[in-house]
């Protein structure tokens, strides 16, 4: 296999752990005092000499400045990268208010040892992770201390914003940048049967992509089990990462000569962590890159005694991916925000998009399992339309399981090679939800297109708009004022009777695109792609649809679907959500260059 290597240690503020710092200074005698300062001046320098001496064994780079970082409560060896969440601080209390104070700054960082200047929450990429449950409400007061007027907005993929329209974060529609030097308050009231993997980004410019990004996880309330009943939860935020800025890699994208091809990854992050090998890197774009030894990065800690759950999220800004657990195997069970799926124990579980959550039960596999294993990424190439030869599409981390492994069960079952994302269904009945037929019909056209009149560039149009954020925003505009780039369908908000709505989306490209529709869920009660003719559908001109009849029994729920190539999607939600919702590509290449509109639910 191609292979990986390592990572730095993820930096850490030179503070020496609190219970040194603050240990035994009760007032005493001066010349206590001046022995203890004295004591603890000769045991920390030996500590830290010890220290040194045993990394320059292994052979690692140090970084004094990061010698004290926290050790991780299951492994002290090896720097980890694992999130591990805490389901059990959140599944039995009551809803409660959770406030976070974030200042946004810029910082040259090494995140796959190739360094670049990246996007910091309270000086860490990615940022904080925040877990809550069901009901909680989220104050986060987002402070932008970044340089040269650049603005800033927080967005939280997949909650539903219920009567916080203006919470939403979409920069153009439902506010403005957050501007340098300014504070801005997002309060955010988790709906109370809303759980699941969420995360939240940027919807500012091309942020996202340079790491303004973090994991929102909300905890399902749990009545009927107890707290060693509840599994091992794991946050992998998994995405692309290129080593030039996303402003140069949209660029490159847009430039003419580029010919409408993406711009393709150069490495991967799992939780903010790569393995470039520096000598991949290509003459045309020399990168500052530091290798180290390869197999630090401890992406997951596993425990066999346990139930042991991964909460993955493409946080990518173009490639989809696959993974597997070496030695163990992967059940699918549910995707976005919470939604039950029919998995099958497989190995390998893809392509999962930009925007696209699921979580995996993981299990070490009967036939062979190993205490240290890898997990590993690859990247779903076929939209690739170059090669990037600064590019690895495989990489693998380090899996440490604990516990005997020898006692897991052995019970004989089918394991199927792959688990396809794409062709997900229910886990229960849907039918008894949805109507028969919606009370509105939305067509929508998809493309990608590169026009004389707009430079030869490649643009995303819906409907023939090609969306560019308005100033000030729709929200705080009339509709009268809402200028040519806007694609924003009306639909009437009921509160007695709230309309069921089918989005027909067609997808006229070769590619297919992930989208992403804020503040609500729907329900993919159909999907179709055709190579043999445009395999679109119009439900005002065509007898029937060519992808055939709705399925509305085993209809997944979703926020972001992957729409397929020459074919369409029909996708259904409720109403029940007044305010104006973005659509989009969450291919960020895709959406900045005008793949984007909104529904006016009001
Ligand atoms: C939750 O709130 C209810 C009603 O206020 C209270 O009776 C109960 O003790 C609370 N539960 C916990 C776990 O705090
Ligand atoms: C958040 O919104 C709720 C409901 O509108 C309000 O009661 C609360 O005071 C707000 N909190 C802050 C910090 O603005
Ligand atoms: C998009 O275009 C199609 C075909 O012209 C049309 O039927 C549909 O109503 C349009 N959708 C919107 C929201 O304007
Ligand atoms: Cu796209």
């Amino acid at each position: 296999m191609k292979w990986m290597r390592m990572s730095r240690r993820r930096s850490q503020p030179a503070a020496l752990p609190a219970e040194i710092a603050t240990r035994d200074f009760v007032p005493q005698a001066p010349s206590q005092r001046r022995r203890f300062t004295f004591t603890f001046a000769l045991v920390s320098t030996l500590l830290l000499a010890a220290f040194l001496i045993l990394q320059i064994q292994r052979g690692r780079p140090i970084n004094p400045l990061t010698a004290w970082s926290q050790p991780d409560p299951v492994n002290t060896e090896d720097s980890s990268s694992d999130i591990r969440l805490h389901p059990e601080e959140h599944v039995f209390r009551n809803a409660t208010t959770h406030t976070f104070h974030w200042r946004v700054t810029t910082g040259k960082r090494r995140p796959d040892g190739v360094l670049k200047r990246v996007y910091l929450i309270n000086n860490v990429f990615p940022g904080p992770t925040i877990e809550a449950r069901s009901g909680d409400r989220l104050v986060i007061h987002v402070e932008n201390r970044l340089e040269d007027g650049e603005g800033l907005s927080i967005h939280a993929h997949g909650l539903q914003m219920r009567w916080a329209n203006d919470m939403d974060g979409a920069v153009g529609i439902t506010q403005d940048p957050v501007l340098p030097g300014s504070t801005f308050t997002y309060n955010i009231t988790i709906d109370s049967d809303q759980h699941g993997t969420m995360w939240y980004h940027s919807h500012f410019a091309e942020q996202r992509a340079d790491g303004l990004y973090g994991g929102l996880i909300v905890h399902q309330p749990q009545t009927q089990v107890s707290s060693s009943d509840l599994p091992l939860e794991h946050l992998l935020l998994v995405g692309d990462w290129y080593h030039r800025t996303a402003v140069e890699a949209l660029e490159r994208y847009m430039h003419p000569g580029a010919f409408g091809l993406e711009t393709v990854p150069d490495s991967i992050l799992v939780n903010g962590r790569g393995a470039y090998r520096c000598s991949d890197a290509v003459p045309a774009r020399p990168v500052d890159c530091l290798a180290v030894d390869s197999a630090s990065i401890r992406a997951l800690n596993l425990d066999a005694t346990r139930k042991n759950v991964l909460r993955v999220v493409n946080v990518g800004a173009y490639a989809g991916f696959e993974m597997s657990v070496l030695g163990a195997v992967l059940t699918p069970l549910t995707v976005d925000g919470g939604h039950d799926i029919k998995g099958f124990a497989s190995k390998t579980v893809g392509f999962l998009h930009p925007g696209e959550r699921v979580s995996l039960l993981v299990e070490p596999s009967p036939v062979a399992a190993h205490y240290k294993t890898d997990l590993v990424v690859t990247f779903d190439e076929d939209p690739f339309k170059y090669e990037n030869s600064a590019l690895t599409p495989t990489h693998a981390f380090s899996v440490q399981w604990h516990g005997d492994l020898l006692r897991r069960s052995k019970t004989e079952r089918a394991i199927f090679q792959r688990f396809d994302i794409q062709d997900i269904s229910a886990a229960n009945d849907q039918s008894k939800e949805l109507p028969e037929t919606a009370d509105q019909v939305i067509v929508l056209y998809t493309t990608t297109q590169k026009l004389a009149h707009i430079g030869n560039e490649p643009h995303g149009f819906i409907n023939n708009t090609m969306w560019t954020p308005q100033s000030p925003s729709l929200i705080d505009l009339p509709r009268n004022q809402w200028n040519k780039q806007q694609l924003v369908p009306q639909i009437t908000y009921s509160e007695a009777s709230p309309l069921w709505v089918d989005i027909v989306l067609n997808n006229l490209d070769e590619d297919w695109h992930p989208f992403h529709l804020h503040g609500n869920d729907f329900w993919v009660l159909s999907k179709y792609s055709s190579d043999l003719n445009w395999g679109s559908y119009n439900p005002y001109e065509d007898s029937a649809p060519p992808g055939g009849k709705y399925d509305l029994v085993r209809a997944i729920k979703r926020d972001t679907f992957y729409v397929p190539r020459r074919g369409y999607a029909v996708l259904r939600f409720r109403a029940d959500n007044p305010g104006l919702w973005m659509m989009h590509c969450h291919v960020l290449w895709h959406q900045a260059s005008g793949m984007a509109m909104a529904f006016d639910v009001r």
